[in-house]
């Protein structure tokens, strides 16, 4: 009989301190991945809300992205702050409206730094907290103080904004210099051929796409008629720095690469790696592995890559034992555009592919293409599948981030929405100012208002819609998603409420130098 009690209380207590155990090491676990999981953010150059597949595409497979999309929360009204890329690329950085730095807009590939060093970034609050951060892919933020000598360490660079490490392209594909930048330094300069870069002059003697059409293996359409580099025009003049040109066709993997190893270097601490890929952007350049792949021509078939990217990206993250510890954020800097500057067959190839997913307008635009963007995040095990009809913006993961791993750091424009993130709430923002090359339109629940514009309506060598009307727009997109019906004076209560609000938090500063209809 005490034999049997003694057991039995050996019993009790023996199970009482394991269970005891296991939820000490389960709460352990589960404060780990709440404060300190690694962060990953895609960010994609230019992708339409219908160029993935789970958005409709068509004649495009993504099976890698639609896989990450369907097992994570998939928002219906992600935004990037703006239809250009720097500005949008400040924003998800900074937590800031773009149109608050008037220097936000579209730089050329010497353009200073436009993030100021003492500014707070998302990396910078990540450091903070113990996370070593990087950027590998595309940058186009500016770099260096205004006159850059890429022959030296240029400074200042990502590094003195947040990230710890950096492998980027300064500006953008089509842009020069065509050269991979690691921590400030070119990447492979010989030093007897010195870069020089101009975006204003050519250098005697330098072949142009304008004048020398015979060199090239891509023509262009609009702009990108200045130096050729493998066979590609550009924008912008260059000189010099043959060992350290890019090969456009490789770039992809290249970059790849450089995240995937970014990850297996730093996968025993937090990090956070933001990937800014460079597709669809132009000039498309598939490796070669995927050329001819989409139904699509290039513009297809570089998407067809950067799913595959994403792919092996993920594949990473899982051999190295990190995938269930890290949250994935994946969005577009902008809408799209098939005709960027380049012919390469995006137009006469698109046939019945959306890329607008049912939007209006386009890269540019500020009809809801522009700014309207696949949106998802992803967490394997803490996020579960969801489509989120929620508002929101790129401009909130700083605030969401900053609760995420507990850090008390604010930014202007920034809403907490980290429930969102998650799929656990439903409440967005109320509100969001959208922005198109320096024009601003206000979207408030289901409506979105666009002040009136003097400015041409379509941009007619992109082909696309800019969303300017000489009067105001005023739409229920939830009942009218591709904005085609104006009933600024049908409901002119609605109307007035908006412009309210809308100059509330914009400030009157946008009707400079635009003419203003009074409503009569
Ligand atoms: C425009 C370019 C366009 C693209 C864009 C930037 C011309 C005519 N057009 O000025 O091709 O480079 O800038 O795109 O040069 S973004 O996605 O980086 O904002
Ligand atoms: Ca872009």
């Amino acid at each position: 009989m005490e034999n049997r009690i003694k057991k039995i209380l050996i019993f009790i207590i023996l199970s009482t301190f394991f269970s005891c155990k296991n939820k000490q090491k389960n709460s352990t676990v589960d404060n780990d991945l709440t404060i300190k999981p690694n962060i990953v953010f895609i960010y994609m150059d230019d992708l339409g809300y219908g160029d993935v597949g789970y958005n409709g595409a068509k004649g495009i497979e993504t099976p890698n992205i639609d896989k990450l999309a369907s097992n994570g929360v998939t928002f219906t009204n992600g935004y990037a702050t703006s239809a250009t890329c720097t500005p949008s690329r400040y924003a998800l950085l900074t937590g800031k409206y773009p149109w608050r730095n008037k220097k936000a807009k579209i730089l050329p590939g010497t353009a200073p730094l436009l993030i100021n060093t003492n500014q707070m970034t998302i990396p910078k609050m990540l450091q903070t907290k113990g996370y070593y951060t990087g950027i590998v892919g595309k940058w186009h933020l500016g770099l260096g103080n205004g006159n850059v000598n890429w022959n030296k360490t240029i400074k200042p660079n990502p590094n003195d904004v947040g990230f710890d490490y950096s492998y980027i392209m300064a500006a953008t594909q089509d842009r020069v210099p065509t050269v991979y930048i690691e921590n400030g330094d070119v990447v492979n300069l010989d030093s007897n051929d010195p870069i020089e870069i101009n975006y204003d002059k050519n250098f005697d003697g330098q072949p142009t796409g304008k004048n020398n059409p015979e060199l090239l293996k891509l023509k262009w359409h609009h702009g990108h008629n200045s130096s050729i580099i493998n066979g590609i025009p550009r924008i912008g003049y260059m000189k010099g720095g043959e060992s350290a040109k890019w090969v456009d066709e490789d770039m992809a993997g290249h970059f790849l690469q450089g995240a995937q190893n970014f990850i297996k270097k730093h996968k025993n601490q937090a990090f956070f790696l933001y990937y800014p890929m460079q597709q669809p952007h132009v000039p498309r350049t598939p490796h070669h592995q995927f050329v001819g792949k989409s139904g699509l021509g290039p513009r297809g078939d570089v998407l067809m890559e950067a799913d595959w990217c994403v792919g092996q990206l993920i594949q990473t993250l899982e051999k190295e034992g990190v995938l269930n510890n890290t949250l994935i954020v994946f969005t577009s800097d902008n809408g799209p555009v098939l005709n960027d500057g380049y012919l390469d067959d995006a137009v006469e190839k698109i046939g019945n592919h959306d890329q607008n997913g049912g939007l209006r307008g386009g890269k540019y635009s500020l009809f809801e293409a522009g700014t309207r963007v696949p949106f998802f995040t992803y967490w394997k095990g803490k996020i579960q599948p969801k489509i989120s009809d929620a508002l929101v913006c790129q401009l909130d993961l700083f605030a969401s981030i900053a609760k995420l791993i507990d850090s008390d750091e604010k930014a202007t424009d920034s809403q907490q929405l980290l429930d969102v993130f998650m799929g656990k709430s439903n409440l967005g923002r109320k509100n969001l100012i959208i922005e198109a090359t320096s024009r601003t339109a206000f979207r408030q629940g289901d409506w979105v208002m666009i002040p009136p514009y003097n400015k041409p309506r379509i941009n007619t060598e992109v082909n696309i819609e800019l969303g300017n009307d000489t009067i105001y727009q005023l739409y229920d997109i939830e009942k009218d998603k591709a904005q085609l019906h104006n009933l600024a004076f049908q409901n002119k209560e609605k109307l007035q409420e908006m412009i309210i609000a809308f100059e509330a938090i914009r400030g009157k500063d946008y009707k400079k130098g635009i003419r203003d209809i009074e409503l009569k």
